[in-house]
């Protein structure tokens, strides 16, 4: 258990630039965090989470689910949005208030002011769970940032530049912490290590990472 986890962030860190155009907020959402979680829950109910095949004939150790008017789906096909559920037909489960309410303050903070998501990525990891660097970049307008919260078990997160030779950068990110990247760092690649075994508070033993999104 981390010892400082129940701690306020130092207010020097509560804003802390890690790339030209990506913030990492420590803490942000600490406060909201009961009423996200139930959020996150209840979309997981109406479209469950599962583990999606990669174009490369993967099965992700991360599992998947989306809200909002077009949700993240990968395939043997390939990557893409649709704006149903292949798993249920169904369209996907509205964006929850709260979840629109938390990326556009957390993106104003972070300098985005007019950002409006319409696609939440819901990831869960169990440990062991890693997820590849990668670059986001089937959404439609590339002007608008991504807004990453992330609940439950920390991670080491990855992050380099657009290209993908730069050696990368390690934040970790604990329960409550959002990153905005956009304008120069919104195609940068970014990761996940693998999961560290342990159990938090709320979210036992999984990390849940929320990713906001202007997908088309
Ligand atoms: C994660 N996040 O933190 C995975 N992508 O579990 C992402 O892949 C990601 O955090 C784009 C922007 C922010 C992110
Ligand atoms: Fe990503």
């Amino acid at each position: 258990m981390d010892l400082f986890d129940d701690l306020p962030p130092p207010p020097e860190a509560a804003h802390t630039p890690i790339a030209p155009g990506a913030v990492l907020l420590r803490g942000f959402a600490r406060e909201g965090d009961a009423a996200l979680l139930q959020a996150v829950e209840a979309v997981i109910a109406q479209a469950p989470l599962r583990h999606m095949q990669t174009p490369g004939g993967y099965t992700m150790s991360v599992a998947t689910t989306s809200c909002g008017q077009l949700g993240w789906v990968s395939d043997p096909h390939g990557y893409r949005y649709a704006a149903h559920d292949p798993h249920t037909g169904q369209p996907w489960p509205a964006l929850p208030a709260c979840f629109v309410e938390l990326a556009e303050s957390a993106a104003a903070q972070a300098g985005y002011a007019d950002f409006v998501p319409n696609a939440c990525l819901i990831n869960q990891y169990a440990p062991g769970a890693k997820l590849s660097l990668h670059q986001d970049k089937d959404e439609r307008d590339l002007r608008a940032p991504i807004v990453s919260l992330s609940l439950g078990l920390p991670a080491v997160f990855l992050f380099g530049t657009p290209n993908r030779k730069d050696r990368t950068q390690r934040h970790r990110l604990v329960h409550g912490d959002v990153v905005v990247w956009g304008g120069p760092s919104r195609l940068a690649y970014h990761g996940v290590m693998p999961l560290v075994e342990g159990e938090h508070g709320l979210l036992l033993r999984r990390r849940v990472n929320l990713t906001f999104r202007r997908a088309g």
